[in-house]
């Protein structure tokens, strides 16, 4: 019994650990996703945020796939960008590419600004949304659904043309 109890515990502080590690990361995420389609039903449909060229480099699963698009932002405000959500994937998440010293890095964020009366372009080597949990993988030429949201509990939907994993940066 007291063995049984060590081990508990033992199994206790191993998932503390891993919850500042990479993989509990994930199902944290997992578990946020439900919420955020929550969320998004929710929202309101924004008069002064668009999100439009969006598209999709899709490749194989467990390979994640990345979304590219236009936000512009009309309104006399600045928004924050918070995270995305589609029906088609388990989770996305918002990723910003940076150069140090010659070698590319990925990292995660959860507020990118878009500046009142401005716009920000998801592009390749940059922000991007990345795409995991495929339901199912999307067949090329297809459209899928995202809906992104925002700091002001407002939301902006777009379809995403999928693409091939070849598809070249516009
Ligand atoms: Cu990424």
């Amino acid at each position: 019994m007291k063995i049984f109890v060590l081990a508990g515990l033992i199994a206790f502080s191993g998932v503390a650990l891993a919850n500042s590690g990479h993989s509990a990361h994930t199902s944290q995420h997992g578990h946020a996703a439900a919420d955020l389609q929550t969320q998004a039903a929710q929202a309101q449909p924004s008069q002064s945020i668009q999100v439009s060229g969006c598209w999709i480099r899709s490749l194989p699963a467990p390979a994640p796939s990345a979304g590219y698009f236009l936000i512009k932002n009309s309104g006399n405000h600045d928004v924050k960008l918070q995270a995305a959500v589609s029906s088609t994937y388990g989770m996305v998440m918002l990723h910003q590419t940076t150069q140090h010293d010659g070698m590319s890095k990925m990292s995660e964020t959860h507020e990118v600004v878009i500046p009142a009366a401005g716009e920000l372009e998801f592009k390749p080597g940059s922000y991007h949304a990345m795409l995991e949990q495929a339901k199912k993988a999307p067949a090329i030429g297809s459209q899928v659904a995202i809906d992104f949201l925002f700091d002001n509990g407002e939301k902006a939907s777009a379809q995403c043309e999928v693409k091939p994993a070849n598809t070249k940066a516009h």
